[in-house]
């Protein structure tokens, strides 16, 4: 038989639907529990990040290293490596940080410290998870004060170089802002989307700071992580209250994303839907939308504008 050069073995993603028993692997970086997973006893990989799923059963979505990791404890800071890519994650308490602006400005400098002194120290992809986002009015909105304490903290940190994100809100008190993060040895390339303005140029109305997050990051291995994506067109929210619109323009937003990109298959997509938005016929009209799509979650979570009930994350592999 002919010897075929094998395809390096990167990062990759899996799901497992109803798990009851899931357990790390070796090369588990890190497995996001959703809907209420029974958990191996602080297990360091499972983060537990208080969101439902779509359809009330347990979820756990696993990030795997090309080969085998070793988790450490950092200060506040819990992290597993491989030699190539790092999965971090922190919390910081908002009281005791005296208020979720202070808590993300403290949580993002503390990243930014960390990730100096690793050898897998370029940032490429985060996730935010913060209770009642949509809570307070005009800039005195939680998201807004998040975004002002996360701008703080990533201090002169060029723009153009920023990762990619999401933002999500939980309904779950916690009384904590929780952050998990992606890193990598060799930097990624952040992609802008040519349907939208970068978000860390949003115009004033949008709140004190601007969102500090790239439309997306392509790695060297040509695989593309998406920021979570909404039915926003330049800067504006589109279809105001309307789910199946705001659906079809997102999905327009990832398409032009993922051309952008040069992003390949569609490897996995996770659905942020606002409480009570969803109406059982989403998850078909997305998988319409994202042909070849292979992993498919539906997640409860509040958006960060109060008018979107949508937000769309996707891996291109
Ligand atoms: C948007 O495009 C929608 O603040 O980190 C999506 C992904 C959104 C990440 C963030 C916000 C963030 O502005 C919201």
């Amino acid at each position: 038989m002919e010897a075929r050069a094998a395809r390096p073995r990167d990062l990759r993603i899996e799901f497992q639907a109803g798990e009851s028993d899931w357990m790390p692997g070796p090369e588990t970086l890190a497995a996001f529990a959703f809907g209420g997973v029974a958990l191996p006893a602080a297990d360091p990989q499972l983060v537990d990040v208080g969101l439902r799923t779509g359809d009330g059963r347990p979820a756990v979505e696993s990030w795997l290293a090309p080969g085998p990791v070793t988790t450490a404890i950092d200060g506040a800071i819990r992290h597993a490596s491989h030699e190539e890519y790092l999965f971090g994650r922190l919390e910081v308490d908002e009281r005791a940080a005296g208020g979720l602006s202070e808590a993300a400005e403290a949580a993002y400098r503390q990243v930014r410290q960390f990730q100096e002194r690793q050898p897998q120290r370029h940032l490429l992809r985060i996730w935010n998870y913060v209770d009642a986002i949509n809570e307070g009015e005009g800039d005195l909105e939680r998201y807004r004060q998040f975004c002002v304490g996360r701008s703080r903290g990533f201090g002169d940190f060029p723009a153009s170089r920023l990762p990619a994100a999401t933002a999500v809100g939980r309904h779950r008190a916690t009384g904590r802002l929780q952050l998990c993060w992606l890193a990598g040895k060799r930097p990624g390339e952040p992609v802008g989307n040519p349907r939208q303005q970068h978000a860390y140029a949003y115009p004033r109305q949008y709140g004190p700071s601007p969102p500090s997050f790239a439309r997306a990051m392509r790695l060297e291995s040509g695989a593309l992580m998406g920021s979570g994506t909404s039915s926003i067109v330049g800067h504006a929210s589109r279809h105001d209250g309307n789910l199946a619109a705001q659906v079809d323009e997102t999905l327009a937003n990832l398409r032009e994303l993922q051309r952008a990109g040069g992003g390949g298959r569609t490897t996995s997509a996770k659905v942020y839907l606002r409480q009570g938005a969803g109406d059982g016929s989403i998850a078909a009209r997305i998988r319409a939308g994202l042909p070849g799509l292979t992993n498919l979650l539906l997640l409860e979570a509040d958006i960060c504008r109060r008018e979107l009930l949508v937000e769309i994350e996707c891996f291109w592999s």
